[in-house]
């Protein structure tokens, strides 16, 4: 019985490696190259493979993705009709958690003034809004979404949040579904995407939307944050919001096209924070142990667990 990782843009080395430790009595085949007779494959660990490499397994009874997000799936034609399974694991969590709140302090506390300052040596203490009065909203209140909410209430921040479904979290007000879409949005100084990649979630964060931010709150104006997709923003909308001042700052970790090309306008704009899509590495120990003990369980019986929605998108 064999196990098949299938990655394109990683290197698939300590992923088997760690398998191999982990699962000891299974035979570890690797995508393309080494795939042996696909009909021996039970399992699929994939990140952004081709569905081909899946549908050439005619025995597979799972298919595991190596990161919280399924659109690398999803988006694709001719899935093989198995269940997915998502990672959902404290270690991609706290990651996560650790560069949304990064990320909220830098604008909050100006860093981006202040760096700039130093580059000039000069020596200027600016007016410091209170955490209390510095309003986060947070799009997408699941496992990633709540556990960054959680930490930022800790932190003194007003945290909302909002979600398809209604939601019950300490000291974060909740708003649910399209209706409640424009009061989450009034009462919003820094937006946080953490959405997954739908149809329904395409495009959404664009002009009309960032218009709806207030212009009247601790910062002086609205801050957008997206470590979810970039196909759920809108590049050039951004672009224009931070260069025109409806937005005063943003930090995105994710893009439309990733590698951001060369000749984006946000690689230069002083206001915008990017990085290349690090916010929350899935870590081969980590998430190899968390498979693997699916694996395990399924084979004793177990159902498996963080299961996609194909339908849903999520
Ligand atoms: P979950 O599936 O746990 O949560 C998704 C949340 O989004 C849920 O609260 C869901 O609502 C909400 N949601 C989905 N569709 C809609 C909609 N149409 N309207 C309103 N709310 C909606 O996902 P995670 O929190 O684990 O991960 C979120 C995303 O983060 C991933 O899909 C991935 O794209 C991204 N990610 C990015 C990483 C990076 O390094 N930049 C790393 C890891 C993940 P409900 O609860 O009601 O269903
Ligand atoms: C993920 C990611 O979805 O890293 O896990 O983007």
């Amino acid at each position: 019985m064999a196990i098949l990782i299938a990655v394109t843009g990683w290197d698939a080395g300590p992923w088997a490696e760690r398998l191999r430790a982990r699962l000891p009595d299974r035979d570890i085949r690797i995508w393309p190259d080494a795939m042996g007779d696909p009909a021996d494959i039970r399992y699929a660990l994939t990140w952004k493979a081709p569905a081909s490499a899946l549908t050439a397994c005619p025995n597979l009874q799972a298919v595991f993705s190596l990161g919280a997000g399924v659109d690398h799936l999803l988006g694709q034609q001719g899935l093989p009709d198995v269940p997915i399974v998502r990672v959902v694991d404290p270690d991609l969590t706290g990651r996560m958690s650790e560069w949304i709140t990064l990320q909220v302090l830098l604008h909050h506390r100006q860093h981006l003034r202040y760096a700039a300052q130093q580059r000039r040596h000069e020596w200027t203490p600016h007016a410091q809004a209170a955490a209390r009065d510095v309003r986060v909203g947070i799009l997408g209140l699941g496992v990633l979404g709540a556990d960054a909410a959680e930490v930022l209430v800790r932190l003194g921040y007003r945290v909302a949040g909002w979600a398809r479904t209604p939601k019950d979290l300490a000291g974060v007000e909740c708003f649910a579904g399209e209706e409640a879409f424009d009061a989450f949005l009034a009462r919003t100084d820094i937006l946080v995407n953490l959405l997954p990649l739908t149809p329904q979630t395409h495009g959404l964060i664009d002009r009309g939307v960032l218009d709806k931010l207030p212009r009247d709150g601790a910062l002086g104006g609205p801050v957008f944050i997206n470590a979810g997709r970039g196909g759920s923003h809108v590049e050039a909308d951004i672009a224009q919001a931070l260069r025109d001042g409806t937005l005063i700052a943003a930090s995105l970790d994710v893009f439309e096209t990733e590698p951001l090309p060369a000749d984006s306008p946000l690689w230069d704009l002083e206001t915008a924070v990017v990085t290349p899509h690090i916010a929350a590495d899935s870590d081969p120990d980590a998430i190899i142990d968390y498979v693997a003990a699916q694996i395990r369980a399924f084979e004793a019986g177990a159902d498996l667990e963080n299961r996609v929605d194909p339908a849903r998108g999520y």
